[in-house]
């Protein structure tokens, strides 16, 4: 029987590119998210490979009955992408929503390490998994308005290290995957609510694309057994992280 994987934030962007490419390559996908019409016409579109599953993870409660929830066959996940997750503003700290930060928190750090408090103990029980975190270049470099956002993804990128250090030696793996500037995509709309601002973001760029991160996930989870990619940082080749600031005094 092929392997399985559970995919958050399935409906749109990564998570959907993702799916699509894991049931490509002869994966059964349990694809989650809140918009479960998006992930039924997925699964009209696929077959009967990809599992429409709703999911909300900030709702501790449906997570934490997550592995009892799944229909038997599909109990047992080989994969875990943790790709859920949102950016919300990019105004000064000083000038943020509290309500955005605590949406964040709630959703790239307690959403994310609620469904891997589920699903782990299963991969680790059959000494047989990897949980694939969708970092970013947020947590390895500072930039204004990037606050609680890029800190969220630090707190991943440190997480799943952590992961690792207690895995080792089992044959459960972990990668935390770090992408730079990734167009099409809803990110941006969602970060600004905004469509023309959003576009704006990648206006007279060629960034990553949604399948270039599925392509770096779709490699890491068929390596042989003994390899574990730790972290991926990715980039468009129009992108560095050169942003150091200075203020000078004005003459
Ligand atoms: P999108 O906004 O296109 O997709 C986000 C996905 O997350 C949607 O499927 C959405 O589904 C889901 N989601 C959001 N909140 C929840 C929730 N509470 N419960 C379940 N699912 C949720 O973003 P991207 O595909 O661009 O981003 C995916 C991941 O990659 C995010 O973690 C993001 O931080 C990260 N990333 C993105 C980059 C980019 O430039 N695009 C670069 C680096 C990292 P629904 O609303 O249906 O629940
Ligand atoms: C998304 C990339 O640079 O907008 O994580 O934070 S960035």
């Amino acid at each position: 029987m092929s392997r399985t994987a559970l995919v958050t934030g399935a409906t749109a962007g990564f998570g959907n590119a993702i799916a699509r490419r894991l049931v490509k390559d002869g994966w059964r996908v349990i694809a989650t998210g809140r918009r479960l019409d998006r992930l039924e016409a997925l699964a009209g579109e696929l077959g009967t490979a990809l599992l429409p599953f709703k999911l909300d993870v900030t709702d501790a409660g449906s997570v934490a009955a997550l592995p009892a929830s799944l229909p038997e066959a599909w109990r047992e996940v080989d994969v875990l992408v943790n790709n859920a997750g949102l950016a919300l503003g990019l105004s000064p700290a000083s000038e943020a929503k509290l309500s955005d930060w605590d949406r964040m928190v709630a959703t790239n750090i307690s959403g994310l390490i609620h469904v891997t408090h589920a699903l782990l103990p299963g991969m680790v029980a059959r000494n047989r998994g990897h949980v694939v975190n969708l970092g970013s270049i947020a947590g390895n470099y500072p930039y204004p308005g990037g606050h609680v956002y890029g800190a969220s993804k630090a707190f991943v990128e440190q997480f799943t290290l952590n992961l690792k250090a207690d895995l080792v030696g089992t044959q459960v793996r972990v990668t935390n995957i770090e992408p730079g500037l990734c167009g099409g995509t809803e990110f941006s709309e969602v970060r600004f609510g905004d469509a023309a601002r959003a576009a704006s973001v990648y206006q007279g760029t060629d960034p990553l694309t949604s399948e270039d991160i599925a392509e770096a996930i779709a490699w890491v989870v068929t390596l042989p057994p003994h390899v574990n990619i730790n972290r991926i940082e990715m980039m468009p080749t129009c992108q560095a992280p050169a942003s150091l600031a200075v203020k000078r005094r004005t003459p």
